[in-house]
């Protein structure tokens, strides 16, 4: 894990956020999707040598609806950039740290994903995310 992909931050309203991010800092917009399994709207913004991804609820029962009501707009998740993610995972469970599933997961842009749980990993909600074979989006 030697490259952080994307800094992930929950926002309430993606409108908004893609005013203050894009006319306000200046940042270039990558592309907007739906992660239908992370119930989730996405925009990635380059931020020079990683992406700043927004994340929007799209229901109230996700895992950034929940982050949101109960402590707010702001920094989700790191993502580290890994391939082979399979082997990755399989390493940090060896090392005791708790995985949110046994298998990754579909995220956005076509990459595979899996998170370590915050309280396995000192308090920060990390993501591993594999892009093997996807392009670089
Ligand atoms: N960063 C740091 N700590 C977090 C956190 C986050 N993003 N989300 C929750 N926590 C902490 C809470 O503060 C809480 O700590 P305390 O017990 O000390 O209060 C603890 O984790 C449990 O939090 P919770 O609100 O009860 O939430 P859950 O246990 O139901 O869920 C988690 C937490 C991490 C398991 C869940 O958010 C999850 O499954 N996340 C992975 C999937 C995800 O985040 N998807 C959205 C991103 C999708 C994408 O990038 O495409």
């Amino acid at each position: 894990m030697k490259k952080v992909d994307h800094i992930g931050i929950a926002v309430r309203s993606m409108d908004e956020a893609l005013d203050y991010y894009i006319h306000t800092l200046g940042l270039e917009l990558l592309g907007i999707e739906e992660v239908p399994s992370q119930k989730v709207k996405v925009a990635f913004l380059d931020a020079g040598n990683i992406k700043i991804e927004l994340l929007e609820p799209t229901g109230e029962d996700g895992a950034v609806a929940k982050y949101i009501s109960k402590r707010g707009e702001g920094i989700h998740h790191v993502a580290f950039g890994v391939s082979d993610i399979r082997s990755r995972m399989a390493e940090l469970k060896e090392k005791g740290v708790q995985l949110l599933s046994e298998e990754p997961k579909p995220g956005a842009g076509g990459a595979e994903v899996a998170f370590m749980h915050p309280k396995s990993s000192l308090g920060v909600l990390y993501e591993l995310c594999d892009k093997s074979g996807k392009g670089d989006k």
